[in-house]
């Protein structure tokens, strides 16, 4: 019984560390800055195309969906470099301009491998994409300056358990279990 029990135990821990590698989702808001100004360089441990700015004032329609932080540029749209495989999952986009199109380009290693539906001039909304294995991602805007976006959301793809890390915790777990058989034999 009291071998039963611990075994139980071991399988439920080796559970929980699978699921705590699972749940390592981003959004990143933006409210940990206040004012206005120029992106920090290296943001959240990313790097940023070096035209983003950040404002927390009232401008509709230009809304954050979360808060009261979003960013944007004077350009049209700008970049993320994740500096390794993610799996993207879009933003929100907050827009004026009428004829504008705006949508999100995910690449791996250079190469352009998702393009997002395009969002049009005026809309306020999500664009919600998921692509696995992009490693950087630019948002395109055909009208200069006339969008912010906020809530970018992303996974790190790396941290998500695949099944030689489920093969690692279930040896460990049965190497764990064999230990202690051996140290509790003469207990049961
Ligand atoms: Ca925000």
């Amino acid at each position: 019984m009291y071998l039963k029990s611990v075994f139980l135990k071991v399988l439920i821990a080796s559970a929980s560390l699978a699921c705590w590698s699972q749940t390592q989702a981003g959004v990143l808001d933006f409210e940990d800055l206040s004012g206005f100004g120029p992106l920090p360089a290296n943001y959240a441990g990313l790097s940023w195309d070096a035209n983003w700015n950040y404002y927390d004032f009232s401008q509709p329609p230009y809304n954050p969906s979360s808060g009261v932080v979003r960013i944007y540029t004077h350009r049209f749209g700008g970049w993320i470099d994740f500096g390794a495989d993610v799996t993207f999952q879009g933003s929100w986009v907050a827009s004026l301009d009428v004829g504008q199109e705006m949508y999100w380009e995910g690449y791996h290693n250079g190469a352009k491998i998702f393009e997002s539906a395009h969002l049009s001039g005026g809309a306020q909304n999500f664009i919600n994409v998921n692509w696995p294995g992009v490693d950087y991602v630019n948002f395109v805007s055909t009208s200069f300056d006339y969008f912010v976006i906020d809530d970018v959301k992303f996974n790190h793809t790396d941290r998500v358990p695949d099944s030689s890390s489920t093969a690692v915790n279930l040896a460990l777990a049965l190497g764990l279990l064999g230990l202690i058989s051996l140290t509790t034999k003469h207990w049961i």
